[in-house]
């Protein structure tokens, strides 16, 4: 049952949505839930336009459903694949310019916390890897030497999947792309590396083939972002579209990366956040 976070102004229960209504009744706002409560209550995702198959998609859905506090969570994206499904997400949420995302994280984070002194609000940046990891580097890092109080998770495609596939930092080397047709002559970038280095207190990567881990993680690092400062994820989204593999083998292809060492699964803590989330597993969660 929601707990009134929201609610239809009377005279219009006739003319709202289904959809709308049943968030209403059965939203996720004001519960404690997670990945396992997924198929009890209403999801703050129900359509979206990704391709069949997108695991970027999906990783969306499970990081939804782990939010520790989802009405009181504003969502900053930017250009790309993902940035398609914010608009049918029922969570605050702003579109940066491109590449933009953590310094309009970082301002609104601040100014949340001058206009609502006495309570939290959790301020996530979800963009792809080309946002994060390429255009938008600057701004990722400046926020991190900064201990921004916010957290960063990368949809990682390792493409630009939505401007019809550039290589990005992201991408594998010698990954053969439409628009890296002679092989990308880089390694992928160490992002967690850069982020532990960078004074992120948390950084982690992860894939949806491995929700459970995934709502904790997610969970966890905002937790840490609220208390300590800047947290980092990188999540393994496949992309069938771009590296055109069979839509139905999306999860087999983050299980097949992680299996073979190839996408490698690692979490970095600082003392301080270590520390932290000891406190938090004694005392049974947050
Ligand atoms: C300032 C600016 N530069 C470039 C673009 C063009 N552009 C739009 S989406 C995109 C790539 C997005 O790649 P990524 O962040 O990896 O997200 P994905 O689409 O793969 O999910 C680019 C280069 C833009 N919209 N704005
Ligand atoms: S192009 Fe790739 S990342 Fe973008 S929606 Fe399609 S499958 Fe997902």
């Amino acid at each position: 049952m929601n707990k009134g976070i929201i609610e239809i102004s009377p005279g219009f229960e006739d003319v709202m949505p289904r959809e709308y209504i049943d968030l209403v009744n059965d939203g996720p706002y004001g519960r404690k839930l997670g990945i396992d409560d997924l198929g009890t209550f209403k999801e703050a995702i129900e359509e979206h336009p990704l391709c069949a198959g997108c695991a970027l998609a999906l990783a969306l859905r499970l990081v939804l459903a782990s939010l520790p506090a989802i009405e009181d969570t504003i969502i900053v994206g930017s250009t790309g694949c993902s940035s398609l499904a914010f608009s049918q997400v029922a969570i605050h949420n702003i579109h940066s310019l491109f590449g933009n995302q953590n310094a309009v994280a970082t301002g609104l984070k601040r100014a949340l916390q001058i206009r609502f002194p006495n309570k939290t609000k959790d301020v996530v940046v979800m963009a792809g890897d080309g946002a994060i990891g390429d255009i938008g580097l600057e701004t990722v890092m400046h926020s991190w030497f900064r201990g921004e109080n916010i957290t960063t998770i990368m949809f990682d495609n390792e493409i630009y999947a939505n401007t019809g596939g550039q290589e990005s930092c992201m991408s594998p080397k010698r990954a053969v792309l439409y628009m890296a047709p002679t092989g990308k002559k880089f390694p992928k970038a160490a992002m967690p590396e850069v982020a532990h280095a960078a004074g992120c207190a948390y950084a982690a990567t992860i894939t949806p083939a491995s929700p459970k881990r995934l709502g904790k993680i997610v969970n966890q690092a905002i937790l840490i972002a609220r208390e300590i400062g800047s947290t980092y994820i990188q999540i393994y989204c496949p992309c069938p579209t771009n590296f055109k593999f069979k839509p139905s083998e999306s999860l087999k292809m983050a299980k097949d990366r992680v299996k073979d060492e190839t996408y490698l699964i690692k979490e970095y803590f600082s003392p301080e956040a270590r520390e932290f989330v000891e406190g938090l597993e004694k005392g049974g969660g947050n």
